[in-house]
């Protein structure tokens, strides 16, 4: 625990075509890691945002016959709309084509020029227009096409700007040797290594073959290069040209948290450009896994792109948080399917989140009018659920300052379990019946409601509508937003007397068309059954009343 400056950023993402559930994910990974940090207690900095420069936007709005900012325009109200409804409470919403990240993005060419990194040379390569990425020979995959999305590559030959960026590499591999947290997973950190130790080529980072782009401060021939321009986007919101005590108090990053075929670009050019910068290099590169569909890679021809919108309409926007955050290991790759998530629906949040509040609250309403008591002294049951929650607190508290989300969110359904089980344990419905057990059903009550008031901060990162609304269920004082860690890695925070809420039905079971078959299938399994046992007992009457008869017939023949 602590209480810092933490500054946690997304990839901006391409206005090119509407977001989907993969863009979702990564921005849902930050959210939470957000969310935790607030609860910690610390200074949050979560920037997201939108990338809107480049050769291919510039294609789109000529086909869509519109201008390119009346283009991404449209697009980028979608990506705000989405974050909206997926709860994400990005701190700051950073736009390319915003005047405030052009003059950045300007400030830092600048910059670099006059330290004389950046020359004017000619560029001679194979570009790929839709990853906006030019590739060596080497570096195509079998097939002569781009690495990263397969798609054939042309040769491009103009005037350009370049960055020495190799002159930067034997910097940029000790530096990653020092730091062994810099690039994580360690798998993409060993990637990376060995790409750099291929040696860097200087970085051609400006454009004349279009024009919808950041002009070249020094030659409005030119454009800067769209990752050069997207890459620069971390310093806009946090003050690097206007505000040089916020800038100190953010950068560097704690986290740039981005898909793992990006990580290239954020792992070697952006520390580069840090560097020509003298600025400190951001803490940590995280590359998270893709989200595959049904064991499918995502495409608009298959179309099975799996819109975040309709699913947030359908399911609301916790369930997809927690089956995101829950069911994909990060930094691997993982399955999105909608069976999955209406099973972890059905499992984790409405039986086991669901029915440890909705019983707690029934039971303190019909055994002591609502109200919770004191407790007073403590049974061996009682310390081991206690232990329990105070375990799950550090639990949860490590594995979300390591970015373990879902181990983290593992270990707070396991003290969930913990807790229903809890009450069968204790039996409340016998203690009730019994008058010199008062004190002791009084004991089991207030350890669950406490148990639940643990529960909503813990999950809050994942579930904020969900812990808000435990949270007001309870009838806990002030806002789950108001709650800190601190308040929850102590037990015994919820006041005697207090008087809880009405009960409501947190998620829904949903109904399976597989459930209803397998509900018949059992129902005839079950018919089938009792009638061979029918059977077999008759039979085995038959028999008894047969060695009966012989047994007398034999006694009579004696
Ligand atoms: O790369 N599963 O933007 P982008 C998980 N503008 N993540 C996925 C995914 C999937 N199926 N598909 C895409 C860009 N992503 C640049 C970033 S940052 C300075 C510039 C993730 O819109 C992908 O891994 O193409 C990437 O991190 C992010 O979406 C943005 O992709």
């Amino acid at each position: 625990m602590s209480n810092k400056n933490f500054y946690i950023t997304t990839p901006i993402y391409y206005p090119s075509a509407k977001l989907h559930i993969g863009h979702a994910y990564c921005t849902t990974i930050a959210d939470s890691v957000a969310r935790f940090h607030r609860l910690a207690g610390d200074n949050v900095m979560f920037l997201t945002g939108s990338d809107e420069h480049g050769q291919k936007i510039q294609e789109k709005a000529e086909e869509a016959g519109i201008t390119p900012i009346a283009y991404v325009d449209n697009i980028v109200a979608g990506f705000q709309n989405l974050w909206k409804m997926l709860n994400i409470s990005n701190d700051d919403f950073v736009r390319t084509t915003q005047e405030r990240h052009e003059k950045v993005v300007q400030e830092v060419f600048r910059r670099i020029y006059d330290k004389g990194d950046i020359y004017l040379g000619s560029y001679k390569g194979l570009y790929c227009t839709p990853c906006e990425s030019y590739w060596t020979e080497l570096q195509l995959d079998e097939n002569g096409c781009c690495p990263d999305c397969g798609r054939p590559v042309k040769e491009v030959a103009e005037e350009a700007y370049f960055f020495k960026m190799s002159r930067y590499a034997d910097r940029l591999l000790k530096y990653i040797d020092d730091n062994p947290e810099f690039i994580q997973p360690v798998s993409r950190r060993n990637e990376m290594v060995n790409f750099i130790k291929q040696g860097l080529e200087d970085l051609c980072i400006s454009r004349t073959s279009f024009d919808w782009g950041v002009p070249v401060p020094i030659n409005n021939k030119h454009v800067i290069y769209v990752w050069f321009d997207a890459l620069s986007n971390y310093l806009t919101p946090i003050g690097f040209l206007d505000n040089p005590e916020r800038f100190s108090q953010f950068w560097p990053a704690d986290v740039h948290l981005v898909g793992k075929e990006i990580v290239r670009f954020h792992s070697i050019i952006w520390p580069c450009i840090l560097m020509a910068l003298d600025l400190p290099l951001p803490k940590q590169i995280y590359g998270h896994g893709w989200l595959v569909v049904d064991g499918t890679k995502m495409s608009k021809s298959l179309g099975n792109v799996v819109d975040p919108v309709a699913l947030i309409e359908k399911y609301g926007p916790d369930a997809i948080r927690y089956f995101l955050l829950r069911e994909i290991n990060l930094g691997q790759d993982g399955n999105f399917s909608e069976l999955a998530l209406v099973q972890r629906i059905n499992s984790d949040l409405a039986n086991d989140l669901g029915n440890l509040l909705h019983r707690t609250i029934s039971m303190v309403k019909k055994y002591q009018g609502g109200q919770v008591m004191a407790s007073e002294g403590r049974s061996e049951i009682d310390e081991s659920l206690i232990n329990d929650a105070m375990a799950a607190v550090k639990a949860f508290d490590e594995g979300m300052s390591t970015m373990e989300i879902s181990i983290a969110i593992k270990q707070v359904w396991s003290f969930i379990s913990r807790a229903n089980k809890y009450i069968d344990e204790t039996g409340p419905w016998a203690l009730a019946k019994d008058e010199t057990k008062k004190q002791e059903l009084a004991n089991v009550m207030y350890n669950l409601v406490e148990s639940l008031r643990i529960i909503s901060g813990l999950i809050f990162p994942f579930m904020p509508v969900t812990a808000a609304k435990v949270w007001q269920q309870l009838n806990m004082a002030g806002t789950i937003e108001e709650l800190r860690l601190d308040d929850i890695s102590v037990w015994g925070k919820t006041p005697a007397g207090l008087m809880l809420g009405e009960a409501q039905q947190l998620f829904p079971r949903i109904e399976l068309e597989g459930d209803k078959q397998a509900e018949k299938a059992q129902a005839a399994k079950q018919a089938a059954e009792a009638k061979a046992a029918k059977k077999a007992r008759r039979e085995a009457q038959k028999a008894m009343e047969a060695a009966k008869a012989a047994a007398r017939a034999a006694e009579e023949n004696k």
